[in-house]
């Protein structure tokens, strides 16, 4: 919540003002939620509220917000150095990929590796533009010798990841966990970033980041930090893949399966990457078959794969 021109991070928050002189409040949704209107206020039609202070008399207002289907996954952990080689070595450094069509501000928002005392906050003012990327460094120095061209860089987050493996993780500013990865130096993640100054890259930028399969190494040496990853795709022209996976405002979500006539298909669904459920059967029909699945709750994940069977 913004109260005029300071931004409210600790409640209760209390402040002097005049009667004579209207407050404005603006909400500010955390990562994931939007702002859905105003109660306790008559003709709050905006966004921006201005309400006067009536003297001797207490008035609630209260912001409500709502789940944003369409801001899951914003801000994705895109590309990871964790095991330069000594002779060119640009510390440790993590990309942060911003997938969404708006800025997103990454004020007070917090880096952390698995140990909850390596804590990195993020500078006021830190913002990633729409489809931009950052990288976090550990030694903004070192990066910037090794990268020169490369300015949308900050640091120093003050630990180092771990060689043999390590879980990033990502907080908003509220404290909300916003994206994880969790990688290892063996198969099945790739092997080629443990020391060869080659990167872990995660193969696109929408795919599901906490899956070893989701990532390869870089093609260039030293990886691509600030600008899209390199690495090949997971998908060959010919393989399986849903062309559209739409989230609706009440949730409900549709995938598009390209099929070919007389192919039988199983769609099926996890939680985890772990176990999968069967959960639709088609014969396909030369066209693109539609499948609908009901509400998706907020930081919940779910998974779906098409199978080609008999
Ligand atoms: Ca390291
Ligand atoms: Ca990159």
């Amino acid at each position: 919540m913004r109260l005029n021109s300071i931004k409210l991070e600790t409640f209760p928050w209390q402040g002097t003002y005049f009667e004579s002189v209207p407050v404005e409040l603006q909400p500010l949704p955390a990562p994931g939620y939007r702002f859905a209107g105003w109660a306790g206020v008559e003709n709050a039609d905006s966004t921006v509220l201005t309400t006067a202070l009536p003297e001797d008399q207490e008035i609630t207002v209260t912001a409500m917000f709502e789940p944003d289907p369409g801001a899951i996954n914003a801000i994705v952990i895109t590309e990871i150095n964790y095991h330069a080689p000594d002779a060119a070595d640009p510390g440790d450094w993590v990309e942060l990929h911003n997938g969404w069509n708006v800025p997103i501000d990454l004020s007070g928002w917090v880096f952390k590796d698995d140990q909850e005392a390596h804590h990195f906050q993020f500078q006021e003012g830190t913002v990633i533009e729409p489809g931009g990327y950052l990288a976090l460094c550990s030694d903004k120095a070192r990066f910037e010798l090794q990268f020169p061209n490369v300015n949308q860089c900050v640091g120093d987050f003050p630990f180092r990841l771990g060689n043999a493996g390590d879980t990033l993780r990502l907080f908003d500013f509220t404290g909300v966990e916003v994206d994880t990865v969790s990688y290892k130096d063996s198969a099945p993640w790739p092997v080629e970033p443990d020391g060869s100054g080659r990167t872990l890259s995660l193969r696109d930028v929408a795919g599901e980041n906490s899956a070893a399969a989701s990532w390869t190494a870089s093609v260039s040496a030293t990886g691509t930090p600030g600008k899209a990853n390199d690495g090949p795709p997971l998908e060959s022209q010919n393989s399986l893949r849903f062309t559209s996976v739409s989230v609706a405002p009440d949730g409900v979500v549709t995938l598009m399966l390209p099929t070919t006539a007389g192919c039988r298909y199983s769609v099926q669904k996890s939680a985890d990457l772990a176990t999968w459920m069967d959960w639709r059967q088609v014969v396909g029909s030369g066209e693109d078959e539609q499948f609908k699945d009901d509400v998706v709750f907020l930081h919940s994940h779910r998974f779906y794969r098409a199978v080609e069977s008999e």
